[in-house]
């Protein structure tokens, strides 16, 4: 489903049992060594959601990539597994985009979760140039995802992201603004056995 040019929505591309494989993945890298946790932005705000940054690290204080958390714990981003890699890549494929992502920000939603509206803009400036794709996958709870223009204050709209859905922008779309105002609480898959939202973002900083 194109929502405008180079941006998609594709409900339910993922099938139950690749979200519960995907899933028990997320879980495990947010509860492991490197833990997700909660960011404290650069005006001293904590965000609404735990976060856990794969291939590189987005530091919330100064909004720039780099190898280790240097806002947190210091401790190296763990790698961007392979098979994430590989899923973003089909994603794209499938809407006609190509990434070779080299990073994933896996965030995880709470029922008060979400996120303020705006761009992904720190990634590489000829990524970006070249509008290569942000991809967004979502598992567990509904979000209702705001999806708003290349400035702040043109018209948003909102969309409800359900488990398994998937979200290209990339192209003209790439610099969107977007966000998610709220989680809709007991909307995920009864099987899937999760309280609350994953979201995995990926991009390429590097072309
Ligand atoms: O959770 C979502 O669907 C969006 C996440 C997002 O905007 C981001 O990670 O930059």
């Amino acid at each position: 489903m194109e929502l405008g040019p180079g941006a998609f929505h594709l409900p339910h591309y993922l099938s139950i049992e690749w979200q519960a494989a995907l899933l028990a993945q997320c879980r495990a890298l947010a509860d492991g060594d490197v833990p997700a946790y909660v960011p404290v932005v650069r005006g001293g705000g904590r965000m609404h959601v735990r976060m856990l940054c794969l291939g590189r690290h987005w530091n919330a204080k100064t909004y720039q990539y780099e190898a280790a958390r240097a806002d947190f714990d210091g401790l190296a981003a763990p790698a961007l597994p392979d098979d994430f890699r590989r899923l973003a890549t089909a994603i794209a494929a499938s809407v006609g985009m190509a990434i070779d992502p080299d990073l994933c920000i896996l965030n995880y939603y709470d029922a008060e979760g979400r996120m303020g509206l705006h761009q992904d803009k720190d990634e590489g400036p000829a990524s970006i140039a070249a509008g290569i794709p942000v991809v967004s996958v979502s598992l567990g709870d509904t979000a209702r995802f705001l999806f708003g223009g290349l400035k702040r204050r043109e018209p948003i709209e909102a969309i409800q992201l359900e488990s398994g859905d998937a979200f290209v922008f990339g192209g003209p779309a790439r610099l969107r603004y977007h966000g998610v105002s709220r989680i809709t609480p007991h909307t995920a898959p009864t099987e899937l056995g999760i309280t609350g939202r994953f979201n995995l973002t990926f991009r390429q900083y590097d072309i």
